[in-house]
């Protein structure tokens, strides 16, 4: 899953791709490079995010783009209902919730169209949640909110092979919580369905190697290729071609394409 953010402020790429012909072309780039789904943003959720993006705003900043590249498989991401219907009027492919769909009627958006959903986990909301990230068994606990989350929406009417759950790298956990759910990350084969794990650029990433945003490449691949070994069957990154080839290194390996 490439990444493209529609947004003036993300925290790797701010304001690179504001304008509707940047994210399209950027898009067809990530898609020639080898990603199979991009994944759309026109909010940010960093850490501290201040700006919170209006519905309006956030579609017309992304309703362009959708119609722009609407040949492409694409996941939209973001929190709100409204939004989310708008989008798979488009036909988006994918709705990314690092919500879990818990806004209310965004379980019904989803519900009424048949497209996948990526439901996150996340500790407290992008203003606050790096503040004070506790846990008494990281690994236990978002498994369960996970579970709950898969029940809660399966049970409202989308079928379980559309759902895809994200432990949330980042999202309200440390450096140490992000490790151990890393370290972890086969126990959550147990909720029956795909994993997707974001580690991309990350500043947990940047505790570990004393790196800046813009040079955590390495660090990035180095992550993505451990969440591939440990199960997870789609990576949200920013360098596709770069983690290609390291997924071709760990498929020659393990003999799999
Ligand atoms: N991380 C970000 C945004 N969306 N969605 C999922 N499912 N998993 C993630 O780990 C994830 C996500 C990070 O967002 P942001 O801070 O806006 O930066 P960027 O989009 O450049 O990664």
């Amino acid at each position: 899953m490439g990444v493209v953010n529609i947004t003036p402020d993300s925290f790797s790429d701010g304001g690179r791709f504001f304008a509707p012909a940047d994210a399209i072309a950027h898009a067809r780039k990530l898609i020639e490079e080898g990603a199979d789904l991009i994944d759309l943003g026109a909010e940010s959720s960093r850490p501290g995010a201040a700006e919170v993006v209006s519905a309006d705003e956030e579609l017309r900043r992304l309703l362009p783009v959708l119609q722009g590249l609407r040949d492409l498989p694409l996941s939209v991401d973001t929190v709100k209902p409204e939004v989310m219907r708008a989008a798979l009027a488009e036909g988006a492919a994918m709705i990314n919730d690092v919500n879990a769909l818990r806004a209310p009627g965004a379980v019904a958006a989803v519900a009424a169209a048949d497209a996948a959903v990526c439901l996150m986990h996340m500790q407290g909301s992008p203003g606050t949640m790096q503040q004070h990230p506790r846990y008494a068994d990281v690994v236990a606990e978002v498994k369960a909110f996970l579970l709950e989350r898969i029940e809660s929406v399966c049970a409202a009417g989308i079928a379980r092979e559309r759902v895809v759950a994200d432990p949330g790298f980042g999202f309200g956990k440390t450096l140490e919580h992000n490790l151990e759910l890393l370290r972890h990350l086969r126990e959550f084969a147990a909720l029956g369905v795909p994993l997707l794990a974001g580690w991309s650029r990350k500043s947990s990433l940047g505790q570990i190697t004393g790196r800046p945003a813009g040079e955590r490449l390495a660090a990035s691949i180095a992550a993505a290729l451990i969440a591939a070994q440990n199960g997870a069957a789609i990576l949200r990154v920013h360098d596709v071609a770069q983690t290609r080839d390291a997924l071709s290194v760990l498929a020659a390996v393990e003999k799999r394409k």
